[in-house]
């Protein structure tokens, strides 16, 4: 059965100017998507932060980079995000989709090097027995730093490798990669094809900015599609929206 990993943005399912606030129709439309590829065959999917993570992470000067020992901080910023992914599960639930709750904190953590390491023994067997996981970007216990934050997207390119995906969607407000004239390039197959855009491969923005999205994209074996919520339906209908990403794994 074909397997598809489906971050929502968290631009996407919450409204970013007011803090702790879902996005109803942008989340509707999320859970749409979500049914119809559970219908299809097997889906996982993987929120962001957006108006709940964030600004508990700032707050506590927690980033991917910057960890905490204060274990009232954490609980604060985790708190948050469970408060989101209840909110997409209910959502989930409404639409008859059996969606479950992975929570990063709980499963997995960072090496001291920063690479994540995320067991998913709970994630497979929840496919397998034919539920929706759904994870969330989340705090996580850090080696050496107390912890830091993980993206969905870094959670996304572990599940897609680890489960050996067949197709990754990355659904944020902006409709794709674009070029320095501000239009979608329909497709890369190494980072040469949009360094200039990307501004070169050493970019410093270790959080998650296009050119490290990118980059973690290309290493994987799946094709990763990075469009708008505009592309939401093509998506899972198979198409092509916005850029796709194919490395040569
Ligand atoms: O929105 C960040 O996840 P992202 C999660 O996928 C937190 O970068 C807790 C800020």
């Amino acid at each position: 059965m074909s397997l598809v990993v489906l971050k929502l943005g968290g631009s996407v399912v919450t409204d970013k100017d007011e803090a702790e606030t879902v996005d109803e129709s942008g989340l509707a439309a999320a859970v749409d998507a979500v049914a119809a590829l559970a219908e299809a065959g097997q889906v996982v999917v993987v929120h962001g932060g957006g108006s709940f993570g964030h600004h508990h992470a700032a707050d506590h000067g927690v980033s991917s980079e910057s960890g905490t020992h204060d274990v009232a901080g954490i609980r604060e910023i985790n708190d948050a995000m469970k408060r989101l992914n209840d909110a997409v599960l209910d959502a989930l639930a409404e639409r008859g989709v059996p969606a479950l709750p992975v929570h990063p904190l709980s499963a997995g953590a960072r090496e001291e090097d920063g690479s994540l390491s995320l067991p998913l023994a709970a994630t497979e067997t929840m496919l397998g027995e034919g539920f929706v996981p759904v994870l969330h970007g989340d705090v996580i216990a850090h080696a050496g730093k107390g912890a830091t934050i993980v993206s969905g997207d870094d959670l996304v390119v572990s599940l897609a490798s680890g489960l050996d995906a067949d197709r990754v969607g990355l659904c944020s407000t902006v409709p794709g990669v674009l070029d320095t004239a501000g239009d979608v390039i329909p497709e890369i197959t190494a980072f040469g094809d949009a360094a200039d855009a990307l501004g070169g491969s050493d970019s410093t923005d270790v959080t998650g900015g296009m050119a490290a999205k990118v980059q973690k994209l290309l290493a994987l074996g799946a094709p990763a599609h990075i469009f708008g919520p505009e592309g939401l339906g093509e998506f899972v209908a198979g198409e092509s929206p916005g850029t796709v990403i194919r490395g040569s794994n």
